[in-house]
């Protein structure tokens, strides 16, 4: 790591009025201490995550290993009310944003989450009017909701302010979902959203963080039977689902009670870089038996994937992206 790096990013800190972290970053300069992160990285600050200029997503979540990623500059580190934000502009992947340790998103790599969280759910729906997006404060899946022109509103309900704000100053590109005139902001918690708009959508997509701090209740029943309500009578719902490689067993529990609320229930995969292992999945349901998720109704044409500005979904992938590793199936199944 270069010494500009360390340096550029001893300001930023310094900017923030973190003396501490400042602390520990000259300790680890001159005396060549590296701390190592404790296995949950959202119980201590995100600092300790940078070492010699790369930032390493280390946490219990998955165990043993970690992704890297060369740190250029430090852009923001704070902690909200909720969970600790970091954006940095790495050496290669362009801006990155962290939660908790966690990577987010990318600049490189976000389209291929953000599409196919979004247009697998959308192109399966025969008229996907309104759309509430639980969490997705960074904006990047509402920058591909409002594509479509069959959607009319956008609901986007993030409980953390924080989160819409630093995307609309660093990510400009994944937050300009926020300037449609389709989307409402909401910024609470999903759970209470729900409650009071109970049968007004035909989509919700969740685009959450991993299951532990204030995402964790996004992954059991009662949020799934929640968005159930939730949604209209042949309403559809796709969630973050997790990596197979890592969370085999969350994701069997999860469709196991996904298959007691809903008929129809898949895990549709996909690949992204950043992301633990370079994969994670969705999970989609319907309430009604009609819809076929790996039949979709909507089949974009070469055009409408250019003028869409699609750079990882088009037909072909959704329809690909069902077909799983005979581990995965057999586990599922
Ligand atoms: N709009 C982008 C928000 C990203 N939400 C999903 C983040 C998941 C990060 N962790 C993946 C871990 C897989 N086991």
């Amino acid at each position: 790591m270069s010494l500009t790096v360390e340096l550029k990013y001893l300001g930023v800190v310094a900017g923030l009025g973190c003396g501490v972290c400042i602390g520990l970053l000259l300790k680890r300069k001159f005396h060549g201490i590296r701390r190592l992160p404790q296995p949950c990285a959202g119980a201590q600050s995100m600092v300790d995550l940078i070492t010699n200029g790369w930032f390493s997503e280390v946490n219990s979540l998955w165990p043993g290993q970690s992704m890297s990623l060369q740190v250029e500059k430090l852009l923001f580190h704070k902690r909200s009310q909720y969970q600790d934000v970091l954006v940095f502009k790495s050496v290669t992947y362009g801006v990155v944003l962290v939660l908790d340790g966690v990577i987010q998103c990318t600049q490189r790599d976000e389209f291929s989450y953000q599409e196919m969280l979004a247009h697998l759910p959308l192109c399966s729906h025969p008229n996907p009017k309104q759309v509430l997006i639980i969490g997705g404060g960074d904006g990047g899946v509402a920058r591909e909701v409002v594509k479509l022109a069959a959607v009319e509103t956008v609901t986007i309900c993030e409980i953390d302010e924080m989160v819409v704000n630093v995307a609309k100053q660093f990510l400009p590109q994944m937050a300009k979902g926020f300037e449609s005139p389709k989307l409402n902001l909401h910024i609470g918690d999903g759970f209470e959203f729900m409650k009071k708009h109970q049968g007004e959508f035909d989509v919700i997509i969740t685009d959450s963080s991993d299951p532990v701090g204030p995402a964790e209740s996004l992954f059991q029943k009662q949020y799934y039977s929640l968005m159930k309500g939730a949604l209209k009578d042949n309403g559809v719902l796709c969630s973050q689902g997790e990596c197979f490689w890592i969370d085999l067993k969350l994701i069997k529990n999860m469709r196991t009670f996904c298959k007691e609320l809903f008929p129809v229930v898949e895990y549709a995969t996909m690949s992204i870089p950043t992301y633990p292992c370079g994969q994670i999945g969705a999970v989609l349901c319907s309430k009604s038996p009609d819809i076929s998720f790996r039949d979709p109704v909507r089949k974009l044409s070469e055009e409408e994937v250019k003028h869409m500005d699609l750079n990882y979904y088009n037909h072909d992938v959704h329809r690909a992206s069902f077909i799983l590793p005979q581990f995965v199936k057999q586990a599922l199944d």
